[in-house]
């Protein structure tokens, strides 16, 4: 009885659009792209590019990106998402080329109580040259999640892609954004008109492409980070100084290329409740086309000279996951070298997520960071498929595999769900361990607590 409570209820926060997941990649319900978070109001919202599969029966190219609007999501933990649907449109802005399919990564920043929403896209003006090309647009709301009014021009002056918007503490808003160079000038107090020259930024990178500038500011620092071409996909790269205009001197790398291949990488920089977040994007939902991305957030430290850490990479992401939810166990912390993999659980289906795949006894996976409150749970539900049947180790906190409680599974032709018995769980903040205890091969979509 409590399953199906807990299922409706489940069921009724997917259909008002709460993903109540964690873990790398964080959105569920669609691709998601050069990601822009920020933090409003004590939440952080996330303005992503929304990338989509080109539409059949249009003049589009089908290998590259594609999006036609814009969602805002918000979180309050950065584990669980909300979507608050869409806030912009290419068919609702005077200025775009609605057959374009070009809303690229966008921004969002807060002034005097507005919101301001930057986003490129294809012009369906042409300029004095002849061109349409990108410009940079401005959607203005009263709260985070919109609605937005986009104006009816673009920003003068711009052309380009990727902006990106900083307000300095002396109040000075600056707007940086790329077309081959990376450019940054001041914006009026209106935050839709130029206050200067735009200048291009020296010193970066001459060769390999350079977008999606990102300029923060921290300890009197300022950091002009963006994606480069040094080899032969994007990496995350950084340059340093103490102005917002520079100049900046080139500082390191913040993330290394995608091990999967994924041609591009965006990302922003938030500090939520004094801790450094990177979001970035790979191609978890799409591992055949690289244009059909989806956001990650990974922790971000400096190192005492003011120099940035390099982050590497996770599945399990950020975050807490709550005992009771779904533990996809296949977003895990950390891996036995032997026995254990991950896989799709349905390749036609990619959004259907990851198994974990045990094939050797005493192989493991370890979950951190699960959540299991002031309750004594006694209950484990698991999701899994083993045909000859098999035992899995529950173990917490530690890796000798000191195992807790071990748990038989019947045997069956499909995957199969079960509630069993457990000892040895304890409230608070737990690792949990799953591993392998029998020698038949098991597979485990995701385990939960109750
Ligand atoms: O999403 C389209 C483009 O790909 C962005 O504008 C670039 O930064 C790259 O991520």
């Amino acid at each position: 009885m409590k399953i199906r409570v807990l299922f409706a209820i489940y069921t009724l926060l997917s259909a008002i659009g709460l993903s109540v997941f964690a873990q790398n990649p964080i959105i569920h319900n669609q691709y998601t792209a050069d990601p822009t978070a920020r933090v409003f109001n004590g939440k952080v919202y996330l303005y992503p590019s929304h990338d989509i599969k080109t539409p059949e029966g249009k003049n589009l190219r089908k290998d590259w990106f594609c999006m036609a609007d814009y969602h805002v999501f918000s979180s309050e933990n950065l584990t669980d998402w909300t979507d608050h649907g869409v806030i912009v449109s290419q068919n609702k802005v005077k200025w775009v080329d609605s057959t374009s399919y070009s809303m690229w990564a966008p921004d969002c920043v807060e002034r005097n109580g507005k919101y301001y929403f930057y986003f490129p896209a294809n012009s369906n003006q042409v300029d004095a040259n002849g061109r349409k090309g990108f410009g940079i647009g401005v959607a203005i709301a009263d709260k985070p999640e919109g609605p937005y009014i986009p104006q009816d021009e673009p920003i003068k002056n711009v052309k380009g892609i990727d902006p990106n918007v900083f307000i300095d503490k002396d109040g000075q808003a600056y707007l940086y954004w790329s077309q081959g160079n990376i450019y940054g000038a001041k914006l009026k107090e209106n935050m839709t008109e130029l206050d200067s020259e735009p200048v291009i930024f020296q010193n970066l990178p001459a060769k390999g492409l350079k977008e999606g500038p990102f300029l923060f500011e921290r300890n009197g620092n300022y950091y002009l980070t963006f994606p480069h071409v040094e080899n032969k996909i994007e990496r995350l790269e950084y340059a340093m100084g103490d102005n917002p205009l520079g100049p900046f001197k080139m500082a390191g790398v913040v993330m290394d290329e995608a091990p999967n291949g994924c041609w591009t990488n965006h990302h922003s920089f938030v500090n939520f409740k004094n801790q450094w977040y990177l979001f970035y994007h790979q191609n978890d939902w799409s591992p055949k086309f690289d244009k059909n991305r989806s956001v990650r957030i990974d922790s971000l430290f400096f190192n005492t000279d003011g120099t940035i850490q390099k982050v590497k990479p996770t599945l399990r992401g950020v975050g807490m996951t709550k005992a009771t939810d779904k533990i996809q166990l296949d977003r895990y912390s950390l891996i036995s070298d032997k026995g254990a993999t991950i896989a799709y659980n349905d390749t036609l289906n990619y959004f259907d997520g990851w198994k974990t795949i045990f094939t050797e006894i005493n192989s493991w996976a370890q979950y951190n960071s699960v959540d299991f409150g002031a309750e004594n749970y006694k209950w484990m539900e698991i999701k899994y498929f083993a045909k000859n049947g098999g035992i899995v180790g529950l173990s917490l906190n530690q890796l000798q595999l000191k195992v807790v409680t071990k748990i038989k599974l019947p045997a069956g032709t499909g995957w199969r769900t079960v509630r069993v018995k457990v000892k040895g769980l304890k409230t608070g903040v737990q690792n949990i361990i799953l591993s392998n205890a029998g020698n038949k091969a098991v597979e485990i979509d995701w385990v939960r607590f109750d």
